[in-house]
């Protein structure tokens, strides 16, 4: 048996499908069916005429529940993309389908759903943006078929490509210990505690004693059924409903694991990783990981940064169950966009063996009951019996691993989880104001301080921290998320052609600071002095004296003043004055600017080349 999963935007027609290739309404919330949108994972049972069965996995579209569909995810081999031939591909489309491109979807097939709304221009336009969206994803080549649960039409067509699919399926490793992300936890009346999932791989027979992870529960399985029916033994790849007498409802959630007492929990997996973009993740990045049916905070230590593919440490805040080869996908904490995703290679050992010394977890705790105030490692010694010779190679190795930060001046120690939330504040709280002005160069540590409540001499020590980890962007003194950069408003792009443009006529002419200042006032043009302040960080805008240069500008007449200190050596004010077709007012003070820029180097009334003068840009 496998599992079919639907994927798609909102409201595109998924859950209708399912409700006409199974009779079952996956939404079986009352809210879900008042509202008309599907806010959890909904089941369904597909069954053949010839005995070919599946379980369906139901998504919801709306990007507020994608951690529901995350959950449903891991699961799927054969998706359903549902695309609403009316409307096309939309931003859940893709989302989906770059998130089933990390998991174990085997094959695809693409629904042009609600075919009834569309005339026969309208589906040729929707199966080329169809063909468009898929290109290179999970979803590529995928066949494209027309439906209507409205008419009826395609249906048939549907149903025999899932079924040829479904067989063609491989099955899900029988031979391997069971593992069963749960998914649903409920109470039946005379029964007992219910948890159902779908079985990741491996065999469950009633009488089985497996264990529930995290927490190492030993539990026995009394009985299983499978959409209803009761069955003896449930094989990978089956949706499953397993009762555990003398577990209580409350022990139990989403996100834990059935499992066989093969698998031993971790707090440090390696995994293999491939980031979605390469140049938005530095070495150490604190997330949502998805494994299963579980969100799991952590940490993602990259070995090799920027690499389309690099081996990688997963910290998580607590202990997991993994396997071999299991997929999962991460999430950056806030705001929660895809970043990645991989397979797990491998349980670390050494990390792990690390976290279980008492002298580790007592400086750990330590660290952690300090929050964000930075400790020495005399302090954390004193504070966790240890000598401070051991509490500084733990530090070290706490810190090599992502698990603790080191602050500078004075030198002391933060918990990485502490550091990952207050990150996570302060990286909303900069979203929203590079959303607010995003023409400014970043956010101020004041206000950041302010933000955050903490003093801002304590804040510098930790964001220093943090930007040197390539964590966020430490810029002209502002602070950024690492992938925002100012853009002024059309605006203030005007204003500045009009008030600081180049005279074509007289290229070495700047515009004056003060004629600027009285217009920016003037002009009234909100963000006017932010803006002008980013263009001179980023060298749109030069000042030099009491003038301001385009940064052209500047680069022309600084390759006219070195082809003349090339060939003559040297030159003169009134030398560089007649070079650039400038007047001496403008001359001398863009002859301190090159002497103060590490350009040139004055020598009496000389000017000669510098031999490490920078490059130019
Ligand atoms: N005309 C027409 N309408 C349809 C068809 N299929 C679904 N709809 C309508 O589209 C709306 C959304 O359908 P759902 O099946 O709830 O969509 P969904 O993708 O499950 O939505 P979410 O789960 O919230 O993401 C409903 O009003 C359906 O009646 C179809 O084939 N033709
Ligand atoms: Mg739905």
């Amino acid at each position: 048996m496998h599992v079919v999963g639907t994927a798609g935007h909102v409201d595109h027609g998924k859950s209708s499908l399912v409700r006409a290739l199974t009779g079952t309404d996956p939404d079986r919330w009352l809210e879900e069916r008042v509202r008309g949108m599907t806010l959890d994972l909904g089941f369904a049972h597909l069954r053949f005429p010839d005995g070919v069965e599946a379980g369906i996995v139901d998504v919801p579209g709306h990007e507020r529940f994608l951690h529901n569909m995350l959950a449903g995810a891991a699961g799927m081999e054969l998706l359903l993309l549902v695309v609403a031939a009316n409307e096309g591909p939309a931003a859940q489309t893709l989302e989906h389908l770059a998130i089933l491109g990390y998991l174990n979807v085997r094959r695809t097939i693409v629904v042009l759903s609600k075919i009834d709304l569309v005339d026969t221009d309208e589906r040729g336009l929707a199966r080329a943006l169809v063909a468009d969206a898929i290109r290179g994803t999970v979803a590529d080549g995928a066949p494209v078929i027309g439906v209507s649960t409205r008419s009826g039409e395609g249906l048939d067509e549907l149903r025999a490509a899932i079924h040829a699919a479904l067989v063609a399926l491989p099955p899900r490793a029988p031979n391997a210990p069971p593992f069963l992300p749960i998914d649903r936890v409920f109470a039946l009346a005379g029964h007992g505690t219910i948890v159902t999932g779908t079985l990741m791989q491996g065999q469950i027979a009633i009488g089985d004693t497996l264990v529930l992870q995290p927490s190492g529960r030993d539990v026995r399985v009394r009985s299983l059924q499978v959409f209803g029916e009761k069955h003896d033994r449930v094989s990978g790849g089956m949706r499953v409903a397993a009762n555990l007498p003398g577990v209580d409802v409350a022990e139990i959630a989403r996100g834990e694991v059935l499992a066989a007492p093969e698998f031993r929990t971790t707090a440090a997996v390696r995994v293999r990783f491939r980031p979605l973009r390469g140049d938005l993740l530095g070495r150490r990045t604190p997330v949502r990981a998805y494994f299963g049916s579980a969100e799991l905070l952590g940490t993602l230590a990259l070995d090799a940064p920027g690499a389309a593919e690099s081996g990688a440490t997963l910290f998580l805040r607590g202990a997991a169950a993994v396997f071999p080869g299991q997929t999962f996908v991460v999430r950056r904490l806030s705001p929660k966009t895809l970043l990645g995703g991989g397979t797990v290679a491998g349980l670390d050992a050494a990390a792990d063996d690390a976290v279980d010394a008492p002298d580790v977890a007592a400086i750990r705790g330590a660290l952690s009951a300090a929050g964000l105030t930075p400790k020495t490692a005399a302090e954390l010694a004193a504070a966790a019996n240890v000598r401070e010779q051991r509490a500084a190679a733990i530090l070290a190795e706490l810190v090599a691993s992502g698990r603790a930060l080191a602050v500078a001046r004075p030198v002391g120690y933060v918990d990485a989880l502490a550091l990952d939330g207050l990150l996570a504040r302060i990286e909303a709280f900069m979203r929203v104001r590079q959303h607010e002005h995003p023409w400014a160069l970043g956010v101020t540590s004041l206000a950041i301080a302010r933000e955050a409540g903490l003093a801002e001499p304590l804040l510098l020590r930790l964001l220093a921290s943090l930007a040197e980890d390539g964590r966020l962007a430490h810029r002209h003194g502002y602070y950024a998320t690492l992938d925002f950069a100012p853009a002024l408003t059309g605006e203030q792009r005007a204003f500045f052609e009009r008030y600081a443009a180049v005279d074509p006529q007289a290229p070495a002419v700047p515009a004056s600071l003060d004629m600027l200042v009285t217009e920016i006032k003037r002009a009234k043009i909100a963000g006017l002095s932010q803006a002008f302040d980013t263009l001179v960080a980023t060298g749109a805008l030069v000042k030099v004296g009491g003038d301001v240069y385009r940064g052209s500008q500047i680069a022309e007449i600084r390759s006219r003043l070195e082809a003349v200190l090339r060939r003559d050596k040297q030159i003169t004010v009134s030398g560089f004055r007649d070079a650039i077709g400038s007047s001496r007012k403008y001359a001398v003070p863009l002859m301190e600017w090159f002497d103060a820029n590490g350009i040139t180097l004055r020598n009496g009334d000389l000017r000669v080349l510098r031999a490490s003068a920078p490059e130019a840009r």
